[in-house]
């Protein structure tokens, strides 16, 4: 891989309303691993414990529940699903305008450009 090659997209179906297999997979392992208990929810104690293991704010996890749990509190797969959806359709969305080859793949002259765009100046050091 070359260094001015930061991040290659395997697929990019940003018009896609509905997850793909593979990426439902991903979200449901994803899931399996917060429900330590396989209760079949995720609860904010569990999504904390999760985030705790992770090094992960405690933050998203309460961002979690307030994006994602019902009028019982918990969260189930379907909303999860769902929740996981819509954030990997955004990240689709912005690797695909920071792409401006349009060739799948970002590199550092692409970042640089887009943090340009958004009023970050950097820049680019070569590493030998
Ligand atoms: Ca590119």
């Amino acid at each position: 891989m070359q260094s001015s090659e930061l991040f290659k997209q395997k697929e990019l179906s940003i018009d896609s309303n509905k997850p793909t297999k593979e990426l439902e997979w991903i979200i449901r392992t994803l899931f399996d691993l917060i429900d330590i208990d396989s209760s079949g929810v995720i609860t904010l104690e569990k999504a904390l414990t999760a985030y705790h293991n992770w090094d992960l704010p405690a933050d998203y996890a309460q961002e979690l529940l307030r994006e994602c749990a019902n009028e019982n509190h918990v969260i189930e797969f379907s909303n999860f699903l769902k929740f996981f959806f819509e954030k990997e359709k955004k990240i689709k969305e912005l690797f695909h305008r920071i792409d401006t080859e349009n060739d799948g793949r970002l590199k550092t002259f692409e970042l640089k450009i887009a943090l340009e765009r958004e009023g970050v100046c950097v820049t680019i050091e070569v590493q030998r």
